[in-house]
């Protein structure tokens, strides 16, 4: 058993527990009850850190408590709840799961587009309910045909949603800070402008402050009565109250939600309303994409542990890092 001690900040799937067991002294942070008592007696035990959305914040209060730490493995492409800048600055290396997620994700992203535009769960609790026998066919939805799509991050899963969005045949633009070099796409500097032309606006950026709210109110209106939103990012991206309000009101078409403010707690305000469809942050939810992203973070904390480095390694914390 190497001496490389490594802390959960939460339950993670088997695949990650057992296959970082086989190697090293897991501590599961959840499970402890004195977490003080743990952190003074773990104080320099701790090597790596294992967690992801969902499970807390790793913050820089966290990661200080631990002065061996060397690596935080995030299960999901997005770091959100890691503070990767302080970890940067400290000499701490955070890993995340680029690419083995982006087909699943991209693919769940136009499922859910479709069957917000063409009402899908509607129609199925309408036949369900009876209502078919009763009261006749399922009223006329909307259409793809004809329809312009803005992409708000057009990195990895942005592009492969394009990819597909382009085969069924929208006409495609999108927004991020820089644009892209030799892309067929339109770009958009200005994401109301964006808003203003298109029909649905597709949103895959990454969360954290850089972007919180940056689907602001202004944008939704923007985008309008007949407009649909997709959100498959974080819901910190959308200002989720004025969302909601504008759902009610009708100032804004349609909404397909993957991802909320504050998971797992959604609006009470949309379970009433027929113009959204609400996933439980399902994007990368399929057995063989979470093997892989599992299978990630044990290969990078690994990896990191033998001295050949990360795998994957994130921007703030480009590799080799130094202390
Ligand atoms: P990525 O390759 O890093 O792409 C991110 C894109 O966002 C880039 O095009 C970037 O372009 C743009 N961007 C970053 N900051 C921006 C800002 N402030 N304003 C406008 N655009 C900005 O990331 P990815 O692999 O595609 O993943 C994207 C995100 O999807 C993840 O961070 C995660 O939060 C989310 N996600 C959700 C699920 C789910 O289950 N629903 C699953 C996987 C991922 P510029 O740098 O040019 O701005
Ligand atoms: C994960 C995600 O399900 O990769 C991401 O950023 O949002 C999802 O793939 C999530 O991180 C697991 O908690």
């Amino acid at each position: 058993m190497s001496d490389f001690e490594i802390l959960m900040t939460g339950p993670v799937m088997a695949l990650i527990r057992e296959g970082l067991e086989a190697r090293f002294t897991v501590h599961k942070l959840h499970e402890i009850a004195d977490k003080e008592a743990f952190f003074d007696s773990h104080r320099d035990r701790i090597r790596g850190m294992v967690g992801g959305s969902g499970h807390g914040k790793i913050d820089g209060a966290l990661m200080q408590r631990f002065p061996n730490l060397g690596i935080v493995g995030n299960f999901g492409v997005g770091y959100d709840s890691v503070d990767a800048a302080w970890a940067g600055q400290n000499g701490i290396v955070v890993t995340n799961t680029p690419d083995v997620l982006t087909d699943e994700v991209a693919d769940l992203a136009l499922g859910l587009l479709i069957a917000t535009i063409r009402r899908l769960p509607q129609a199925d609790r309408y036949l369900r309910d009876g209502r078919w026998v009763k009261e006749g066919p399922f009223p006329l939805t909307a259409s793809l045909r004809e329809k312009k799509m803005g992409i708000l991050g057009l990195g990895r899963i942005g592009s492969a949603i394009a990819q597909r969005a382009a085969a069924f045949g929208l006409n495609l633009s999108y927004h991020s800070r820089n644009p892209k070099a030799d892309i067929p796409y339109r770009y958009y500097g200005d994401l109301v402008e964006m808003a203003r032309d298109v029909d649905i606006l597709m949103v895959i950026a990454p969360g954290g402050p850089g972007t919180k709210g940056i689907v602001s109110r202004a944008v939704m209106e923007a985008l309008g009565p007949a407009g649909t939103l997709v959100n498959v990012a974080r819901g910190t991206l959308v200002d989720e109250p004025a969302m909601v309000e504008l759902l009610a009101s009708g100032k804004l078409g349609a909404a397909g939600l993957d991802v909320f403010e504050n998971e797992p707690h959604v609006p009470e305000a949309l379970f009433g309303m027929e113009n959204v469809v609400l996933l439980p942050h399902v994007g990368s939810g399929s057995h063989y994409t979470r093997n892989k992203m599992g299978q990630l973070v044990v290969d990078n904390i690994i990896s990191f542990s033998e001295g050949k480095g990360p795998l994957t390694p994130v921007a703030e914390t480009p590799w080799p890092i130094g202390r």
